[in-house]
């Protein structure tokens, strides 16, 4: 940026500023505690969840990434390229969330129950060189012992034991990355189990899926390394009838076994919104995790928007306090955009809408709703949608020494010209 362009920027900053002002806002003291606020970023939009096992499975587990856009990363090391990249772009320092099948065996097959720290020591270097965190998951789908949407909640044993060797071995590589990086790795467990067509039981599986649960968290680690996280679904592609893994079936377990629950975004009935869940959930959880995504018509992993349930998320998390109560992060896959752009998106939409939650007068828009003045608080929150966020933003994104405004998708287009070409 030239010295006009810097200019220009901090004086409209100035200008916002005032505006906020008016309302009581302390401008830059919401720029430093945006600054604190981690994203996890999910890994897995770099490949369209395909990994790196020595004998590559297909996506399965009634998930889809669809699309062919070139360049994806073909391995760890091209994978932490197009990250480094996506993070130059993203204000903040964050966490980067990865699945078992992002294992680096040197070309060796190591199967899910084999897994061990020394597999993501590359992972943990480059966390280390680049002052991130790292969050885990057991991948428990794209792999022939998922094949038919059943695998902790299997009437087959074997089934079932080998998913939970997977899982242990997970949460101790979740732990690793804790002690390692010195911040607290989510390990968040979710699986594809159900059924197309309608059951003849529904209680043998959801029993079944207790008991693995509960043998896989009889393991002790402690919380300061590792948190555990379970994550709900209400149907998949070829489990549209039922699903074991409900999410009346996590809050319970979750209570009972002091864990903590996940939320995606989309995985709720269509009308229904993450952002009024998250003020029950918190009343009764020390900790809520979330991936944020966006479905469309189904749980479709669309690149996260800046649109209004996005902005209502950060709110709730904004407004009640929970910033150290509520865990963000991400969890969407388009494979028919450049990779690098996707993550740009999403990230910064997510930190935006945090931003914007930030500059909303919020004690007292809940003192209009107190007081039963529904009309000023409605017009009020109306007319907030047009106050100079963009300012602010543009600001924070210089602040932080990453592109200000559209000027990130050049990057996008070099590194798409440099890099991701040449991956034939
Ligand atoms: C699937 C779940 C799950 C996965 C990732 C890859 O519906 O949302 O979180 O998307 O683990
Ligand atoms: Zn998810």
């Amino acid at each position: 940026m030239n010295i006009k362009e810097k200019y220009e920027l901090s004086s409209r900053y100035e200008t916002a500023k005032k505006d906020y002002e008016k309302w009581g806002i302390d401008v830059d003291k919401a720029l430093d505690i945006l600054k604190d606020i981690k994203i996890s970023i999910h890994c897995w939009q770099g490949d369209d969840v395909t990994g790196f096992e020595a004998n590559n499975q297909e996506l399965s587990g009634g998930i889809a990434a669809t699309g062919n856009y070139p360049g994806k990363a073909r391995n760890a090391e091209e994978l932490r390229k197009d990250l480094d990249k996506a993070l130059s772009l993203i204000p903040g320092k964050h966490k980067v969330n990865l699945h078992a099948i992002y294992a680096e065996t040197d070309g060796k097959f190591v199967d899910r129950d084999e897994l061990k720290p020394e597999h993501f020591a590359n992972w943990v270097k480059w966390a280390k060189e680049n002052g991130l965190g790292l969050d885990f998951n057991p991948t428990i789908f794209s792999h022939e012992k998922a094949a038919d949407n059943l695998t902790l909640s299997s009437p087959n044993k074997e089934i079932r034991d080998f998913w939970i060797r997977h899982a242990i071995a997970s949460r101790k590589i979740g732990e690793y990355f804790g002690k390692e990086l010195g911040q607290t790795c989510l390990t968040n467990l979710w699986i594809p189990d159900g059924y197309k067509d309608i059951p003849a039981d529904r209680l043998g599986p959801r029993k079944r899926l207790k008991d693995s649960l509960e043998e896989i968290f009889s393991v002790e680690i402690d919380k300061k390394y590792n948190l555990d996280a379970v994550e709900s679904k209400v149907f998949g592609i070829g489990a549209e009838s039922y699903t074991v893994g409900s999410s009346e079936f996590y809050i319970n377990f979750v209570n009972k076994n002091n864990l903590v629950p996940l939320l995606d975004t989309g995985h709720y009935h269509p009308t229904e919104v993450v952002s009024d869940k998250l003020s029950a959930m918190t009343l009764f959880n020390d900790k809520v995790a979330l991936h944020v995504s966006r479905p469309v018509r189904w749980d479709s992993d669309h690149v996260v928007i800046f649109d209004d349930e996005l902005k209502e998320i950060a709110k709730e998390i904004v407004r009640n306090d929970s910033l150290d109560k509520i865990i963000i992060g991400l969890d969407y896959f388009d494979a028919s955009i450049n990779r690098i752009a996707a993550w740009t998106i999403g990230s910064r939409n997510m930190i935006k809408a945090l931003l914007s939650a930030l500059l909303i007068p919020n004690d007292y828009l809940r003192k209009l709703q107190d007081d039963g003045n529904f009309t000023e608080r409605l017009a009020l929150m109306e007319e907030f949608k047009t106050y100079p966020l963009g300012d602010i933003w543009n600001y924070y994104c210089a602040k932080n020494n990453v592109p200000v405004g559209e000027e990130w998708i050049k990057e996008v287009k070099k590194y798409e010209e440099e890099v991701l070409n040449n991956r034939k």
